[in-house]
Formats: structure tokens, C-alpha cells, sequence
């Protein structure tokens, strides 16, 4: 395993749990934390031995937002670029072929609220507090927040966060629906771990269609998106494993997926 200077990662069976850990900070993505989390969806996005990953933050925050001291730097140019680059690591996540579940353990604020809406499931500690406060200093949300954000919340909502900066608590968050499940802080983990073994219980080629279908559905018609469910429909049907979970249903056993 590669060693990181913002990151550490460990596996538990086919979890891997990767934990932002630049605690002076409050976790802060800088580029080099950016690049750090980019190497690691790129490791481990074909290795079969990961079912699913946990993100979460060291100490009082998930991560309180892009890095403002890099921010404070940037021309327009720069600006872009800066953007794109974090905007990278958010598509790998949506689009990696396994589930991310964020286990929100505190601030998740700007760049820490968009890490935690690009991962498919949010799970949050009752200490947990979320926001877009970019319009406190004069940028914009900028990995994907204002895309992410208003699909998962609606528009209205989304425009309240990010107009005005506020800041919400884990419950607030969960009664719109920003964040799935509270949990009491040392539950965190251990609930995260459980739903990520449930995930990986289950068909792995299940698991990727249905995750990239919902996110390609959101991306484009009912129609086109239902089409798009029926190919990948049709694709699990020529699987192993569905031979396999159906059979075992009939046979009134537990089924034994390969992921094949
Ligand atoms: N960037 C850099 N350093 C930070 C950040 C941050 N986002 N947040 C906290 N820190 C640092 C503080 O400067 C402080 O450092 P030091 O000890 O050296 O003074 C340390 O972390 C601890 O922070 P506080 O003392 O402020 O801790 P508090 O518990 O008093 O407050 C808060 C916690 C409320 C979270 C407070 O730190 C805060 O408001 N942080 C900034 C939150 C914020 O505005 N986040 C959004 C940043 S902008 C962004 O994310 C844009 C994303 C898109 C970028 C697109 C491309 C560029």
C-alpha cells in the first residue's frame, strides 16, 4: 500500500475505509489531498477484493472545504484549472464501479459537502454540520455542488444553502434529505462498515449497474435512463451470478456470487 501524507487508507474484509486525515486544517482538500484521494480511486478501480469504500475525516471534521489558503491565490485561469482538477476526483467517485459511502463525522462544509455528494450514500454523526458557505467569500461552489446539491435536495432548498452560506446540523440535513441516515457519533463507523458489508454481500455486477444506472438516469431523460436500465437489465441476465441468486432462491439456500 502506498504511504500518503493527507490519507490513510485500510481495508477491513472488502471495505476499504479511506480517512482525510490533515487535522490543522480541519482536512481541507489542497491538491496534494485532492491528488492523494484521485491515486487511490485510480488503485483500486478494477481490484475485486473492494466491494465498497467509506470516506471520512480525522478528528472534529469531515472536510471543511476546498483548502482557502491555495483559494486565496487564485486568478480566473488558475481559478479553472483549480476546478477541474477537484471536479476530476468527484466524477471518478460518482463513476466508480463500486459504492462510496460518505460517514460524515463533522464539518462537511464547501469542497467537503461536494466530496460528500459526488460519494453515492451519506451517512452522518449527530455532531455533523453541513454547508455551502462559498458566497462568504466571494467564489462559488465548485466541485459540483450546485449540480450535485440541487439534484439530491431540489432547487429550492439548494438555492437556500447556497445563497446564503448557512450552516446546518445533522438533523436539519437529513429532514431535506442532503444526508440519508444520523447516527450517534461512536455509531458512525461501526453502522457505515455494516451497510458497506450488506453492499458487499451482494452481486458485484448488481451493485455497478444499479449504481450507474440511477447516476446516468439522473444525467439525462426518463426515457433515455429507462432504456439504459433495460440494456444493463438484459446484461445481468447473461451473468454467473444471476444464474446463481436465482437458483439458490429456488433451492432455499444463501447464494455464492462471483461477481462474473
Ligand atoms: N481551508 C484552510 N484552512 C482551514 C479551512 C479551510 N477550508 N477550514 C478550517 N481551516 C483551518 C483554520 O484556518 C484553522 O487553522 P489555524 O489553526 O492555523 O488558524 C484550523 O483549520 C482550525 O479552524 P478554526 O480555528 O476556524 O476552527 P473552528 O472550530 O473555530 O471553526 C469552522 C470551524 C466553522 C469549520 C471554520 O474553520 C470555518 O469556517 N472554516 C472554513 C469553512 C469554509 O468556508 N469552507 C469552504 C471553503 S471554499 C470551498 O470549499 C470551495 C470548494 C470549491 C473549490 C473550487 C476550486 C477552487
Amino acid at each position: 500500500m502506498a504511504e500518503f501524507k493527507n490519507i490513510i487508507v485500510e481495508q477491513k474484509g472488502k471495505v476499504l475505509i479511506v480517512t482525510i486525515s490533515r487535522e490543522k486544517a480541519l482536512n481541507a482538500l489542497n491538491r496534494e489531498t485532492i491528488g492523494e484521494l484521485q491515486g487511490v480511486f485510480s488503485n483500486y478501480w478494477s481490484d475485486e477484493k473492494v466491494g465498497c469504500v467509506i470516506i471520512t475525516g480525522a478528528g472534529k471534521a469531515f472536510v471543511a472545504g476546498a483548502d482557502i489558503s491555495e483559494i486565496a491565490k487564485l486568478n480566473s485561469v488558475d481559478g479553472t484549472d483549480y476546478s477541474a482538477f477537484g471536479n476530476h476526483l468527484m466524477k471518478t467517485i460518482a463513476n466508480f464501479p463500486k459504492p462510496v459511502i460518505a460517514a460524515i463525522n463533522g464539518f462537511a462544509l464547501g469542497g467537503g459537502s461536494e466530496l460528500a455528494l459526488a460519494c453515492d450514500i451519506r451517512l452522518a454523526s449527530e455532531k455533523a454540520k453541513l454547508g455551502q458557505p462559498e458566497v462568504n467569500l466571494g467564489i462559488i461552489p465548485g466541485y459540483g455542488g450546485t449540480q450535485r446539491l440541487s439534484r439530491l435536495v431540489g432547487p429550492g432548498k439548494a438555492m437556500q444553502l447556497i445563497l446564503t452560506g448557512e450552516m446546518i446540523n445533522a438533523e436539519e440535513a437529513h429532514r431535506i434529505g442532503y444526508v440519508e441516515a444520523v447516527y450517534p457519533p461512536d455509531e458512525l463507523m461501526e453502522k457505515a462498515i455494516e451497510m458497506a458489508n450488506v453492499i458487499c454481500s451482494k452481486a458485484p455486477l448488481s451493485i455497478k449497474m444499479a449504481k450507474e444506472c440511477i447516476n446516468r438516469g439522473l444525467d439525462t431523460s426518463l426515457s433515455l435512463g429507462i432504456d439504459f436500465e433495460r440494456v444493463n437489465f438484459g446484461q445481468t441476465c447473461a451473468t454467473y451470478d444471476k444464474n446463481e441468486g436465482c437458483t439458490a432462491f429456488l433451492e432455499k439456500r444463501k447464494a455464492e456470487f462471483q461477481g462474473k
